[in-house]
């Protein structure tokens, strides 16, 4: 084992030992991935795992919020309520998240084709202004892309 990795492995337990407030946190996450976790802590054995919160992609900025257009509330608890938001082509939108609780991993809202990547504090609304150019349907999700929905454009 080299001392880098030792290091690694030093800060991975830190974070565990942290507690569950940190590590998630972190976004370590999902809770069938934290009893992962926990098992191969009791192992010995984590080389190759990189749970350091700089292994996030660090959010992008969006556009404003729309002066005069559709607003759409999504709750984020462990899922998007609705799941499934039907907007029109060249409508403008706004969609405004609200985390309600810390039992999440849905910490963060990314729309991969759309170029959206936004934080969600606890009991912030944030807003996604979108105007969608073309029809289809496009997914949303946390940041480990578990916790999902879809955006119809008609
Ligand atoms: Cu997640």
């Amino acid at each position: 084992m080299t001392t880098r990795t030792w290091f690694t492995l030093t800060a991975a337990y830190a974070l565990l030992a942290a507690g569950p407030a940190l590590a998630e946190q972190a976004h370590a996450g999902h809770d069938h991935a934290m009893a992962g976790m926990a098992g191969m802590a009791g192992m010995g054995s984590m080389a190759g795992m990189d749970m350091t919160p700089a292994a996030r992609a660090a959010p992008k900025k969006a556009a404003a919020r729309h002066a005069a257009a559709r607003t759409i509330q999504v709750q984020v608890t462990g899922e998007f309520a609705p799941a499934e938001i039907h907007v029109k082509r060249g409508e403008k939108v706004n969609l405004v998240f609200t985390r309600t609780t810390d039992r999440t991993c849905a910490t963060s809202v990314h729309f991969r084709e759309l170029g959206v990547d936004r934080e969600l504090p606890l009991g912030k609304p944030v807003t996604v202004a979108l105007t969608p150019a073309k029809a289809g349907k496009f997914r949303f999700s946390c940041g480990m892309d578990m916790i999902a929905g879809t955006l119809v454009v008609d």
